[in-house]
């Protein structure tokens, strides 16, 4: 394997912190699933505008590729290697209302955490058998919950062309065909093993074997992300006591991308802003103060369409999931003031 050449143009974190020294420590290391250097920065060589450009393939990449991976989640996160992640899930912690009480801004608001099973590999590499299994081990403990989280499973093979875009355009289910998670190894097999549970409402829904095995999901139409959050708490807890998940007392939950580690948690809304995003400059002033990022409304790298964005909180490890929301309400609440002064 030869060091990678990268354009001018390149920014990802991958460009730079991957040195040609670091490259020569790294280059021969394999973890003990069989995961390499040139596996874990595959995405970010072959789409040179990645905005980070590395995957793991286990718990064990975090430790082997240290020097490439840390700076990368030092850069991202703000963690640094003596830093500690801890956990605080309660709703009882977030005490907040709802910051657009009149639902002027706010369309609809979303979080989601990332999990993958502790006895797999993560997407990157898990073989199809492994995933079959996640799928139906996850599949199982989900068709135990009742009440407001009882739902059904849809797996994505043989589900309708017709059913599966309406899922996508109404925000419900991934999309297809990312190539950021096909050239880290995320689409082998597609569709076998992944699939969508959800309820009634859509309120709460499981993302199964996408970039990580177990994307958990509570959402809903305006701005009570004090609602969404204690739907998501109570959902992950009942998960948890049916299911082990990779986690480390350093970087909390293990996922695919380094950007999700810790918390795994994404809080956002879909907001009108339709004056503010015709002044960029102090749009994104107000976005970086409060650790927010911009995604446009179709899900990440889509375009942004009519001024109604995807506001969410950037940071996800070394602050806790109660910390998370709340980077989401002081911003939410900061981008409407502007909004409404303008
Ligand atoms: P993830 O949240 O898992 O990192 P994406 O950014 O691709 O991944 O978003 C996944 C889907 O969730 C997309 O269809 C996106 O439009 C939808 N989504 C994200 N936030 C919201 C929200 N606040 N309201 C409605 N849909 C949302
Ligand atoms: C990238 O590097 O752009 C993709 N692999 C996605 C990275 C995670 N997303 C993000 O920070 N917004």
């Amino acid at each position: 394997m030869k060091y990678p050449k990268f354009t001018d143009g390149c920014h990802s974190l991958l460009c730079k912190f991957l040195t040609k020294e670091v490259f020569e420590e790294l280059k021969d290391r394999k973890t003990s699933n069989g995961f390499t250097l040139s596996k874990a920065i595959n995405s970010g060589v072959v789409n040179e505008d990645s905005g980070i450009g590395v995957y793991a393939g286990d718990e064990e990449s975090y430790t082997l590729f240290a020097p490439l991976f840390d700076p990368i989640i030092k850069e991202y996160h703000g963690f640094g290697t003596d830093d500690m992640h801890v956990s605080n899930f309660d709703p009882k912690d977030l005490d907040i209302s709802n910051p657009d009480p009149e639902g002027k801004f706010i369309l609809s608001t979303r979080i989601r955490v990332g999990r993958n099973l502790a006895d797999f590999p993560l997407g990157t590499i898990i073989s199809k058998t492994q995933r079959d299994k996640v799928e139906s081990l996850v599949s199982d403990t989900l068709k135990s919950l009742k009440g407001e989280l009882k739902g059904s499973y849809y797996p994505l093979k043989g589900m309708s062309k017709d059913v599966k875009e309406i899922l996508i355009k109404d925000h419900f289910l991934f999309k297809e065909g990312d190539r950021f998670l096909e050239a880290a190894g995320l689409n082998r097999d597609w569709p076998d093993g992944r699939g969508i549970y959800h309820n009634d409402d859509k309120t709460f829904l499981v993302w199964i074997n996408e970039e990580d095995e177990l994307r958990i999901i509570s959402m809903q139409q305006g701005g009570d992300i004090k609602e969404v959050f204690t739907r998501l708490s109570k959902a992950v807890t009942l998960i948890e006591q049916k299911a082990s998940f990779m986690k480390t007392k350093h970087l909390g939950y293990i996922t695919s991308c380094p950007t999700n580690l810790g918390t795994a948690m994404r809080a956002s809304v879909h907001i009108k802003l339709p004056i503010l995003s015709r002044k960029m400059d102090i749009f994104e002033e107000i976005i970086k103060e409060n650790h927010l990022q911009i995604r446009g409304i179709h899900g990440e790298h889509s375009q942004d369409e009519s001024g109604i964005f995807d506001i969410s909180n950037k940071r996800r490890l070394g602050i806790n999931e109660v910390q998370c929301a709340y980077d989401l309400f002081n911003g939410v609440k900061k981008l409407i003031e502007k909004e409404s002064s303008l």
